[in-house]
């Protein structure tokens, strides 16, 4: 039988597609079919080093050039990737597994943002304000920091690098991209728009590998100037541990225990959409993923029923088959530690009410499938309902009140997105008061959130910044405030108080 050449792909230093330097490579796989896909490098800390100082190297280049002229190469790249949305979206559902429409929105986001971010070339905004003297003239403006590093996570393979690369490019930094080793042929595929839509050499650099052999320059290195991270909170903290110990900024999005809380007077039908999106879509892979149903107990009954009802429905498959509802869990480790968390949860007493299963059926076997899993009976202190599982499980919890609901919400150590189906307004506003997350949903589910606001979470779910939005921006910028004296005089701030007319 004749084998199609499998494709390689490389890493993207100063301009130029290279090999790993000491030739390794490793595998990207389709979590569907366990088919390769290609052939990637498996960079070391010698390749990050090269790629940090061609950043380092382009950047006092790049950050000259005015930002207007910066974004026109984020615009062509957007453009481009309309061009391309079908065959990314494909590539998308092929590397990472998520059914097409899906695949297609991961690349709509990153259309989004591009844009978006693209349209900050032209606003970029600082601040005026008067001067405390007279004759003085007062503002602050945004300076690029440097290098920025990219770390990003395999479940939005376009979407989040697209998050950072986009605002940091824009903002005048250049760039070190390190994707998830899941997803290296579309971290190269978009490297490679951007390279397409003008961007010169060293601005934009891929190292493609493991984080545990690459990782340490990313984050020590002195020419890093910003490290951008989305992932695990456990990666996370070591990288903030590290990054932090050499005074660099470090902006961090991890997990996510999100609910969405249903109250008695709820619309059931609008509900049951929503979780099932929120709980199922993505494989529950994104870290805005509904883990924790939240159910008054007048309705816990009927919603459950139901809920479990329409799990067992849905279709597992290809996501690239139009009639599949869900895809593959993205590799052979996930599996088994969302199964593991399973049997937790079987151990801590919760009732396993639907999945629980690795799927074996078929053409299922050679891929990464889960079946859609429902606890009931679940308590809010169990593991299953603290902990980030990151795959198609949800845990129903039942509650008493709205006062409760809250308070179970609240009672994690992350801090991302809640939901709350009700019909009463009041209760709606007491709820967004009231719950500790950085976005908050009303009658809808907890996925989708929109590029142009801000995004990310409290508690341990980040520390302290926010993706997307102009928000963004923040995290890629140095406020310079400057004071222009025309009053060719000393003045002196605080001390010569400008008199009034008499
Ligand atoms: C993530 O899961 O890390 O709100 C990001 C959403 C998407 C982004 C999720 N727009 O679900």
């Amino acid at each position: 039988m004749a084998v199609a050449a499998t494709a390689q792909y490389k890493n993207y230093i100063n301009g130029r597609w290279v090999d790993a330097l000491d030739g390794r490579t490793m595998e990207s796989l389709n979590p569907a079919t366990g088919e390769v896909l290609g052939i990637v490098p498996r960079s070391t800390a010698r390749d990050a080093v090269a790629a940090i100082e061609a950043a380092a190297q382009a950047f006092p280049k790049w950050r000259r050039v005015p930002a207007p002229r910066r974004a026109e190469i984020l615009f062509r790249a957007a453009e481009i990737m309309v061009r391309r949305k079908e065959e990314l979206g494909r590539l998308v559902t092929m590397e990472m597994g998520k059914v097409l429409k899906e695949g297609l929105a991961d690349v709509q986001e990153a259309i989004d943002e591009t844009y978006y971010m693209a349209g900050e070339g032209r606003r970029l905004f600082g601040q005026t304000t008067p001067s405390e003297l007279p004759d003085k003239f007062a503002m602050a403006i945004r300076e690029p920091i440097g290098v920025a590093v990219a770390i990003t996570p395999w479940n939005f393979p376009l979407a989040i690098p697209t998050w950072k690369i986009a605002p940091a490019l824009v903002a005048g930094n250049t760039v070190v991209f390190k994707p998830a080793s899941d997803t290296p042929i579309l971290a190269a595929t978009l490297v490679q728009i951007f390279e397409e839509a003008g961007l010169p050499p060293g601005v934009l650099n891929l190292v493609i590998g493991n984080g545990d052999e690459v990782g340490e320059p990313l984050v020590t290195h002195p020419q890093v100037g910003v490290v951008a991270f989305t992932g695990s909170t456990a990666v996370g903290r070591e990288i903030a541990l590290k990054a932090t110990q050499h005074l660099k900024r470090v902006s961090l999005e991890m997990g996510g225990k999100n609910a969405i809380i249903v109250m008695d007077d709820a619309d059931l039908n609008l509900a049951l959409d929503g979780i099932v999106w929120s709980a199922f879509g993505t494989s529950g892979q994104r870290c805005t993923a509904a883990s924790r149903i939240i159910v008054h107990r007048a309705v816990a009954r009927e919603l459950t029923e139901r809920l479990v009802e329409r799990a067992q429905r849905l279709r597992l498959g290809n996501g690239l088959d139009p009639t599949v509802d869900m895809g593959p869990v993205v590799n052979a480790r996930q599996l088994q530690r969302i199964h593991q968390y399973v049997q937790i949860g079987v151990q801590e007493g919760a009732k396993l009410l639907c999945g629980g299963t690795i799927v074996r059926e078929g053409d299922l076997a050679r891929g990464f499938f889960y079946a859609p899993t429902v606890f009931g009976d679940v308590r809010p202190e169990m593991r299953i309902a603290q902990e980030e599982i990151f795959g198609p499980v949800t845990a129903i919890i039942t509650v008493d009140s709205l006062e409760e609901a809250i308070a179970v919400n609240n009672g994690v150590q992350y801090g991302l997105v809640t939901s709350i189906y009700t019909r009463d307004i009041n209760r709606a506003f007491r709820a967004l008061r009231e719950i500790d997350t950085g976005i908050v949903y009303v009658n809808a589910g907890t996925i989708g959130a929109e590029v142009h606001l801000p995004f990310g979470g409290t508690k341990n779910t980040g520390n302290g910044h926010r993706e997307a939005g102009v928000q963004a921006l923040d995290i890629f910028t140095e406020w310079k405030t400057v004071f222009i004296d025309y009053s060719g005089r000393l003045q002196r701030a605080m001390i010569d108080i400008a008199p009034l007319p008499s």
